[in-house]
């Protein structure tokens, strides 16, 4: 569309899951601001703050423009010939086993399609992952066991038909805002909400009913409530009956005295009489529809609370219909997609298992290639992090995209150690973030707006990014690096793309769930939602309605224990931390602080401390105090509030001058291997100056 000199070019919001679509508005190669799209069902035209500015860290001065080579420690522009020869000789020099990749949840599928192939046929190793590790991969472990499917079961419009949604761990208000608007819109047709969270967040002030519990004791609450509904007989018998199996175990735990409303009401520190309200909503009001994100998953028992909210779900018959279902939202704008395309080690593209011989010869024949890496899976990137301060020279080499591990991994002193180990290091970035600064080689990416492809939504719903300018300077797309660097290791043939459509075709040829879609079908505002098998198929909005995607078409109830987080309080660190996000910031603030208008909101990090507790500190609103952990300590301003569990603090991780994860416990969940970033203990001091 052309107005004046100016073009719309519509696309994808680049930060949120979501998945909310606008237009950006150009003129002379450049991006002036972002007008509302109407037609995208998501987000009919509506935007939250940070897709209302997301054009603003574009044009920032501070863009890498050109490749960096480290020379005696300091930053010199290069050639991406010279760049490239570097990379290309060291890569070569070290074994499959040497060599870990990070794929990035903000790149586009067709990117990090290829750099798991990259990985896997170039490189020739499984040492694959992304940020889906510290976020999400709890739901993918236990959701594909007992529903043979890791993804969201239902769609962020189908909530609206919901009569009661229960919102655990997650803020959805804050963090998937234009999710949080249909949680509104379903209120006013009369469902009712509950929000479990430690903190009285904004979308727990929305709930009708608000359960205000301790981090860390989720599968206690959960198993409480199935307690409740099972002592009434409020299960659904016929659905348990004929679409589930492993029930009987799965009872036997939860009836265990120890999870009677009484015991868990201590346990959770939620009345009994809340409990018992929230039990019945959810057992009657047919459908129900549960909500989770990190509050859930960031525990060494983040594959047992994902087991719990799915053996609820089952309980009371909340699967495969409208309005019902297991809904983990997805964080980055596509963190869902990255997990697609395989960029996990131990799956390709569409979760087709590595250790199947069938799916490693078809891989094979695609490609193109004689060898691929081998069929054990390859390490995580919490592994990886932990190998090399544990293990220093058993990994060598490090080629991240999109990633900034230096912020956002758990226990940074760790993280520096782990970085300073490795020998040879590449970062493609946007930015030179505080991870690029331990790089041998930065190398200068374009951002959504300045290339083609596609994303994957929360809701498994595959939109397009479209190119309106051209990328700063020299900066390339991350596909076209992956492939250029790809051509010369020698494998030109088998990555010798064009243009982005090439790379989606592809995607389609191996992954079924994809197989249906080509990007003239996804030019139609609705998109498409996978599975979708085949060029005539519709497209999937709910999932297992008839069946689960398991073997044998059954859900398979768990017998999940309450336990304890890897770290608990005790007298030297008395207060629970967790932390977590603002709706101002994204991550590691590398575009959001880089926004002129969302830096101006909100410019520096807090701890949340209950009113009660900074009284017996001494501690004063707005107060700059130190909070320690086991692990560290830094200097926060105190928002003191009654908004937050009484025992709890709250940090958000988006600030690098007071960074929550220098706290954070690196405890992984054993199946997993997600950090606990949600508990750990902490103690808050004032500063003696
Ligand atoms: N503005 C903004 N939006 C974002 C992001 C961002 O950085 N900024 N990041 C995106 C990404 S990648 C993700 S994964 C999502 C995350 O989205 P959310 O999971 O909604 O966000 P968090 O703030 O990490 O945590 C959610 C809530 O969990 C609560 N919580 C803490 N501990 C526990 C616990 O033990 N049990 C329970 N039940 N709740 C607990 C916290 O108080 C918090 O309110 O957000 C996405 N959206
Ligand atoms: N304490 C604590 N820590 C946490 C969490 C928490 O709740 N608490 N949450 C965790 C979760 S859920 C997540 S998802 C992670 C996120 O962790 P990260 O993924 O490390 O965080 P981001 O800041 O989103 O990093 C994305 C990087 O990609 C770059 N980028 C943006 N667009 C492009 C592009 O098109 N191409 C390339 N090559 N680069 C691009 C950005 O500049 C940035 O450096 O953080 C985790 N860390
Ligand atoms: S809700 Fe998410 S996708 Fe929508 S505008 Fe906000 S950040 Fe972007
Ligand atoms: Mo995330």
């Amino acid at each position: 569309m052309l107005v004046a000199g100016m073009e719309f070019v519509p696309t994808t919001c680049p930060y949120c899951g979501t998945g909310c679509s606008f237009y950006l508005v150009v003129r002379d190669n450049r991006v002036l601001g972002i007008e509302p799209w109407h037609t995208p069902p998501i987000n009919e035209g509506k935007l939250c703050q940070k897709g209302r500015y997301a054009h603003e860290f574009i044009h920032s001065k501070d863009r890498l423009t050109k490749p960096l080579i480290k020379e005696n420690g300091v930053f010199v522009k290069s050639t991406w010939d010279e760049a490239y020869r570097l990379i290309v000789k060291k890569f070569k020099s070290y074994r499959p086993e040497e060599l870990a990749c990070l794929a990035s949840a903000k790149a586009s599928n067709e990117e990090n399609y290829l750099m798991q192939k990259f990985a896997r046929t170039v490189l020739k190793t499984n040492n694959i992952d992304h940020c889906a590790r510290l976020c999400h991969s709890p739901t993918v472990s236990a959701l594909s066991e007992v529903f043979g499917s890791g993804a969201m079961t239902n769609s962020i419009l189908d909530l609206q038909e919901s009569k009661c949604i229960f919102v655990i761990g997650s803020n959805t208000f804050e963090q998937h805002p234009l999710i949080g608007r249909r949680l509104i819109l379903a209120k006013k047709r009369g469902a009712k909400i509950i929000c479990a969270d430690p903190r009285y967040t904004p979308t727990a002030k929305q709930a009708d009913l608000y359960l205000s519990m301790y981090s860390g004791t989720d599968v206690a609450l959960l198993n409480g409530l199935m307690h409740h509904i099972l002592e009434n007989g409020w299960e659904d018998r016929g659905f348990i009956g004929s679409r589930t199996k492993g029930f009987a175990a799965m009872k036997n735990t939860v009836m265990k005295e120890s999870y009677d409303l009484k015991h868990v009401s201590k346990l959770v520190g939620i009345p009994e009489s809340d409990l018992a309200t929230a039990a019945e909503w959810i057992a009657k009001s047919k459908p129900s529809a549960l909500i989770y994100s990190m509050g859930i998953t960031q525990h060494t028992v983040g594959v047992d609370n994902v087991k719990s909210v799915a053996n609820l779900m089952m309980l009371t018959g909340n699967i495969g219909k409208p309005g019902s279902g297991v809904n983990p939202l997805r964080g980055q704008n596509n963190v869902q997609g990255a997990c697609d395309m395989g960029c996990l080690p131990d799956v390709y593209s569409g979760y087709q298992k590595v250790t199947d011989q069938e799916s490693r010869s078809k891989m094979m024949r695609i490609w193109g290639v004689d060898e691929i890496a081998n069929s054990s899976a390859g390490y995580t990137v919490t592994e990886t992090m932990n190998l090399l301060v544990d293990e220093p020279g058993k990994i060598k080499c490090l080629y991240l995209m999109g990633e900034n591990p230096m912020l956002s991994d758990p226990d940074l002193d760790h993280v520096r150690a782990a970085l300073e180990s490795v020998e040879f290091m590449v970062s493609q970035d946007i930015f030179l973030s505080e991870t690029a600064e331990f790089a041998d080689v930065i190398l200068p990416a374009a951002c959504y707006a300045e290339k083609n492809g596609t994303h994957t939504n929360t809701e498994r719903r595959v939109q397009r990014w479209r190119k309106a300018i051209d990328p700063p300077g020299e900066a390339k797309p991350d596909w076209l690096i992956i492939s250029e660097i790809a051509g010369l290791m020698g494998y030109d043939k088998q990555f010798s793309y064009k243009k982005e459509s090439e790379i989606f075709d592809e995607i389609t040829e191996v992954t079924p769930s994809y197989a249906g879609m080509n990007y003239e079908r996804l030019e139609h505002p609705y998109a498409l939602q996978w599975p979708c098998p085949d060029i005539s198929h519709p497209g999937t909005q709910i999932l297992h309605t008839e069946k689960f995607a398991t073997k044998d078409g059954l859900g398979l109830f768990t017998a999940v224990e309450w336990q304890p987080p890897a770290e608990v309080t005790d007298s030297e660190y008395p207060l629970i931390l967790t932390t977590g996000r603002s709706i101002w910031h994204w991550h590691t603030g590398t575009m959001t602080r880089r926004s002129k208008t969302l830096d101006a909101e909100v410019k520096t990090g807090w701890v949340e401390i209950h009113a009660k507790d900074a009284e017996k500190l001494g501690i004063d609103d707005g107060e700059m105090v130190r909070v320690s952990s086991r692990r560290g300590n830094i200097e926060i301003q105190a928002k003191v509030t009654k908004d937050i569990k009484e025992g709890e603090v709250f940090i958000p991780f988006h600030f690098k001058e007071c960074p929550a994860n220098i706290l954070t416990n690196n405890a992984l969940d054993s199946i997993a291997k997600i950090p606990e970033y949600k508990a750990c203990a902490s103690k808050v001091e004032k500063i003696k100056r």
